[in-house]
């Protein structure tokens, strides 16, 4: 059957306050013209990065959840996965990644898992090896380099690493050229940069922006979802990569202006139109 747009199915978590996860998917892809169908792993209040926060795990209710989705014959365009609670949900994930997949479907898994060289607090070591078992499915992954170092067991150095250590982190990813890498977070004095290796093409691009001097917690997140809204709508790892940064420095220039709680994240919804501008192009 041919719908009308294409489908994602996102697995992440709902946090009702802080801009992360699937409150940055679900209006990123609806603006790219992409119906976003959320798969919970968790309810937040709001994220993890406040100083309190209420978690309630989705873990025990995900089969019954994704039987209803089985039962309905539902398949996807694209399957991108985020923040997971716990190592048993690593598991459901692989098994819907086996159940939901055609061969026409694009994996992509966010390995969410840590930045600046910390592991987040609801994150074990069992889930970060796990981790490693679950990115074997992915055809694209978005790791930031904390956890290209914790999937590949490297040294953390920083983030403004050198350009053979960004290549042999991004190359070692992705088993031999099997699947596209978009490392994100490299730090180039003024700039941030996000290596890509395309698999179609076997080759790497660097994107250079210019850095803003303010992190906000959900950036991985707007990232991705905006790479995975123009990869579902059929752009190449690269050119979905360059409008995913220049989408973030944009929206984080913006945000800086405020004096805002970092916590609360990008304030990304005065730009939104640019991401529905950039589809209408690609169709054109
Ligand atoms: O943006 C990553 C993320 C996603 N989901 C939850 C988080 C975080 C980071 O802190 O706490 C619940």
């Amino acid at each position: 059957m041919k719908h009308p747009v294409k489908q994602c199915a996102v697995i992440n978590d709902f946090s009702g306050f802080g801009r992360c996860s699937i409150s940055v998917a679900l209006p990123v892809l609806s603006a790219m013209c992409v119906q976003c169908c959320s798969l919970p792993t968790a309810i937040l209040s709001n994220h993890t990065g406040y100083p309190n926060y209420f978690f309630d795990s989705y873990t025990q209710k995900m089969s019954a959840y994704i039987n209803e989705w089985k039962k309905l014959g539902l398949n996807f365009d694209t399957i991108f996965s985020g923040f997971l609670g716990c190592t048993e949900q690593i598991d459901i994930v692989k098994s819907f990644f086996e159940d939901f997949k055609s061969d026409k479907s694009t994996i992509i898994v966010d390995p969410v898992m840590g930045d600046n060289g910390k592991i987040y607090s609801t994150y074990s070591k069992e889930m970060c090896e796990k981790m490693r078992f679950l990115i074997e499915y992915a055809d694209i992954i978005t790791p930031n380099i904390t956890e290209a170092c914790i999937l590949l067991n490297e040294e953390y150095r920083g983030e403004d690493i050198n350009e053979a250590f960004a290549k042999k982190l991004v190359w070692d990813l992705s088993s031999n050229g099997k699947r596209s890498v978009v490392l994100t977070g490299i730090i180039e004095g003024e700039f941030i940069c996000t290596l890509v290796f395309e698999k179609s093409s076997q080759e790497f691009h660097f994107i250079k922006n210019r850095r803003v001097n303010s992190a906000y917690p959900g950036t991985g997140d707007l990232f991705a979802s905006v790479l995975c809204g123009a990869v579902t709508n059929g752009a190449t790892v690269l050119d979905a990569a360059r409008l995913a940064s220049d989408f973030v420095e944009e929206t984080t220039a913006y945000t800086a202006q405020f004096d805002t709680d970092h916590n609360d994240g990008i304030a990304f919804e005065p730009f939104i139109h640019k991401l529905c501008d950039f589809v209408k192009e690609a169709k054109q």
